[in-house]
């Protein structure tokens, strides 16, 4: 888009309704007097026509001598019990339009006949009063759209019960016929100014690490052929860059240039410039620049907690969803209250449950020095880690949903979705659903992976998961096959397999078991290779847990598959990744995309933490990247952040607050346009654009704890595999068995960089660390915990400490290499019993300060 062309007017947006405010990629405009009604004379059936049932209302629809045909067997109590409808007119502000149509009933009735707005306060546009007698009549008139453009506007006849209405109606047939809505004036449209801003120039709004690679993506560029980088305060250019890679974009319909400027890392905000396109938005470079982010990731969980009081400015609320459940086709009524909400509806379901808490916990793992224990939640400042504390909010929930026999109940709702409410006005029979093979295998899992985790900090707990696991692994040996039953009368969410298997949750739960036990039998039991990190296919989560173990036998079959099924995946998802402009791991865009992104983008981090190639951390931060906005929807899909991001999220306490909530992951783009928002948004759209800021969207614009998680355990990982990429591609390993320390040293002309793996019989340790300690041998940094003197405290420092102590010959004060201590790096660290020497005790203080656990060193 060129200079000067439409600006994303705040102004306008804010002055617009909830629905017209959220009205990007609006389709071409409609040429005036074509017929909008596609079906209109219903020659070949219903298609495109609906009927809406509620509060008694009951009705068939089909067609009789080529009319529709609405027959109504009860009218309900309110004028809309009973409606047909036609979804998805386009209304223009300013437009003029001619309504026309044949109605009749076969018993002298009043209906309304109107368009309206299909959501929100579900206002009329034009609205008529009909009475209506055998003989049919034409309705022919025109009126002006005076409200905000609507272009996912209803044609809407309520034939529920009416004022005028005298006693009960017999069973009547309602005839409509000739329907005709066009457009027949719209000199007066500005088409315009209901067109979204698409900037040119799209990048991570949140920003990028100093050292990660750093890519903007360009469109509509003429003849440019450079970019400047500019500091945001002081308006100087730090950096000027060429604009490569000229690539015609099918997916996107555009043709794209990329510019890469990651040789800009100074700390800062910034924003890019290109002569005759506007300017990109400003990002900032920093170390910490996905800190409040990750906070607020977990944070979100807290707000979707159910079952207690939650403590928020705008989304607290009392204790929701308290009820006794009825175990589905039983009289039986269980207490299963707690666990988070699943997503905009109120639901809570295993299967994905299991999924948001391995993320979490692996996210936990993977970087532990990223979570806090302070991010405001009631369990902050309890000495454990906040992450782990929501954790097992969702973990004592599911605790409840084991059934006495050991199996795990799939999900608990009611038997269908609310309306767009908060949690505490949800308050019908809630109903639990039978045991199903998928949500006991995932419960075993995670409730194995739990008990490895919380043994540091409650052993009860720890012995509680390990217990329960325990019980849903009998479960699952006497139950050998795919086990759901998803009772019809219950319509919320299914989360049944797509390919009704669960050999993969069975191989995930399997190797979290050996993991757990060391038992070989598990081993065995894991069978062939699976991958998936997606709620449906899990087997990564397997992989994961092998690869990441304390004391992996890296020689042992188990491991090498693990390890293969992660870096075949990756290969391809590289390939993949380097052939997109927008650096996008994946082809097809699936309900909730941005998840299968996120997933993708740890499988490539995992594949960098194992071959130590830094190509795959590029591809996976480019995930990251694609996330917090560079996409071709110009979106930071992240709610709260960036310059622009969703703020009509399909999410019932944001709905009801009027307020997107801060820290939710929304779907992001599906190509299969599975709702009506989409199909009127986005059906002109390619396949990468087809996402819609609407609330109405929830193919799009949903929110779920499952996805937030893994972009909570992509931040972890990217994190720790930039912070441990060596510089140089060639590494030498040498795996010594007897002390479990492996250690892989890499050398470029400029820096020396050690990146190991070093195992620890340290309590607070939580597993197996990959990290890099860059040693200056000749700096003298006074800094308590500061052992590698680089003037921070984190954990590298633990991690040298810990090999300096595993490893005294390669890392000590006295050693003869690059590697050795300064010896103002071992005074650093000697923060516990000053004086001592260096211990492992000190490894420990500097964690537990890491943690929040302390809040200094002593
Ligand atoms: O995330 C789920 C997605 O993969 C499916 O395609 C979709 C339709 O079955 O359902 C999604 O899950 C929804 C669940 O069924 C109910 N709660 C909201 C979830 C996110 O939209
Ligand atoms: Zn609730």
């Amino acid at each position: 888009m060129k200079k000067n062309s439409i600006k994303r007017c705040a102004a306008v947006l804010a002055a617009c309704t909830l629905m017209a405010a959220s009205a990007p990629a609006v389709s071409a405009p409609v040429m005036a007097a074509k017929n909008l009604i596609s079906n209109s004379t219903f020659e070949s059936g219903v298609s495109g026509w609906g009927t809406y049932k509620e509060s008694g209302g009951k009705c068939s629809l089909g067609t009789k001598d080529g009319q529709l045909a609405l027959t109504v067997s009860n009218v309900g109590e309110v004028n809309y019990a009973v409606q047909v409808f036609y979804d998805i007119v386009p209304l223009y502000k300013n437009g003029v339009y001619r309504l026309k149509y044949d109605i009749s009933s076969s018993v002298d009735r009043y209906v309304e006949g109107m368009i309206q707005m299909n959501g929100g306060d579900y206002r009329a546009y034009t609205w008529k009063g009909l009475q209506l007698t055998s003989k049919p009549q034409t309705i022919d008139y025109e009126f002006t759209m005076e409200d905000e453009t609507d272009i996912m506007a209803k044609l809407v006849f309520n034939c529920g019960i009416q004022k005028k209405h005298e006693g009960e109606l017999p069973e009547h047939t309602i005839y409509i016929d000739n329907v005709s809505l066009e457009l027949v004036d719209d000199s007066q449209v500005d088409y315009a100014s209901s067109r979204p801003y698409a900037p040119s120039i799209n990048l991570n709004q949140v920003g990028y690490r100093p050292d990660s690679r750093k890519v903007a993506v360009f469109r509509d560029v003429t003849n440019q052929t450079e970019f400047k980088v500019v500091n945001a305060d002081t308006k100087q250019a730090v950096f000027t860059g060429k604009l490569e890679n000229k690539t015609a974009n099918s997916s996107a319909d555009e043709t794209n240039w990329t510019g890469d400027f990651s040789s800009v890392k100074e700390a800062g905000k910034y924003y890019i410039t290109c002569e005759g396109l506007d300017n990109s938005y400003t990002f900032e470079i920093g170390d910490k620049v996905y800190s409040n982010l990750i906070d607020d990731s977990v944070r979100m969980l807290y707000l979707q907690r159910c079952g207690v009081k939650v403590e928020d400015k705008d989304f607290g609320h009392e204790p929701c969803h308290t009820s006794m459940a009825t175990v589905y086709g039983t009289s039986n009524k269980i207490d299963v209250s707690g666990g988070w909400h699943d997503a905009g509806d109120y639901g809570r379901y295993v299967v994905p449950a299991a999924k948001a808490v391995a993320d979490l916990i692996y996210a936990y793992d993977t970087a532990p020095e990223l979570y806090g224990d302070n991010i405001g939640i009631p369990e902050s400042g309890n000495g454990t880690p906040d992450i782990l504390d929501e954790a097992r909010f969702e973990l004592e929930w599911m605790m409840k949903m084991q059934a006495p026999d050991g199996g795990a109940y799939h999900k608990v709702s009611c038997k269908t979705f609310p309306g767009y409410v908060a949690p505490t006005k949800e308050t019908g029979e809630l109903f639990v659903t039978p045991v199903s093979s998928t949500a006991t295998a995932d419960f075993c899992a995670s409730m194995a992976l739990a008990a490895e985790f919380y043994e540091k900090f409650d052993k009860d707990f720890a012995k509680k998961c390990m217990d329960a696991a325990e019980k849903s692994w009998a479960w699952l040996e006497k139950n050998k096959g795919y086990v759901l039953v998803n009772p019809e009368d219950i319509v919320t969410g299914d989360y049944a397999d797509f390919t009704k298997d669960d050999s993969d949750e069975r191989y995930w739960a399997a190797a979290q078991m050996y993991r757990a036990t060391g038992n070989e039998k598990y081993l065995s039991a894991m069978g062939t290779v699976k991958t998936g990190l997606d709620w449906s296919v899990v087997g990564d989560y397997g992989n994961i847990a092998i690869l990441t173990m304390k004391n992996a036998d890296k020689s042992s079959s188990a491991y090498q598959k693990a390890a293969d099924a992660v870096t075949s995946q990756a290969k391809s998802l590289l390939s993949t990744s380097k052939s997109s402009p927008y650096g996008v791991a994946i082809t097809k865009y699936d309900w909730g995309s941005n998840m299968t992104i996120a997933n993708k983008g740890i499988i490539l981090a995992l594949a960098s933490q194992l071959s130590g190639e830094k190509s795959y951390t590029d591809a996976a931060n480019a995930q990251l990247d694609y996330l917090l906005g560079t996409n071709p929807v110009a979106t930071c899909f992240f709610t709260g952040y960036g310059t622009v991001s969703p703020e009509h999220p399909h999410h019932r306490p944001s709905m009801a607050a009027g307020k997107a909530m801060k820290g939710m992951l929304v779907g992001g783009v599906d190509q299969s346009l599975e709702d009506s928002a989409a199909k009127a948004y986005c059906q002109d759209q390619p396949n990468a654009k087809r996402y819609v800021d609407n609330s109405e969207s929830y193919s799009t614009n949903e929110i779920t704890i499952y996805w937030n998680s893994p972009l909570t355990y992509l931040l972890s990982i990217t994190d720790k595999t930039e912070s441990t990429q060596p510089d140089v591609t060639t590494t030498t390993t040498t795996t010594t068995t007897s002390t479990t320390t492996t250690t892989s040293t890499t050398t470029t002309t400029s820096t020396t960089t050690t990146s190991s793996t070093t195992t620890t019989s340290s309590t607070l340790t939580t597993s197996e660390t990959t990290t890099t300690s860059t040693v200056k041998p000749d700096t003298k940094v006074n800094l308590e915990g500061d052992a590698n003197c680089d003037g921070a405290v984190d954990m590298s420092d633990v991690v040298l400490i810990m090999q300096a102590l595993a490893n005294p010959n390669k890392f000590d004060i006295n050693g003869s290499d690059e590697h050795h201590l300064t010896e103002q790096g071992a005074v650093n660290a000697d923060v516990s019993e000053r004086g001592n020497g260096m211990t492992t005790a000190d490894a420990l203080e500097i964690q537990r300060y890491l943690l929040h656990i302390i809040s200094k060193l002593s």
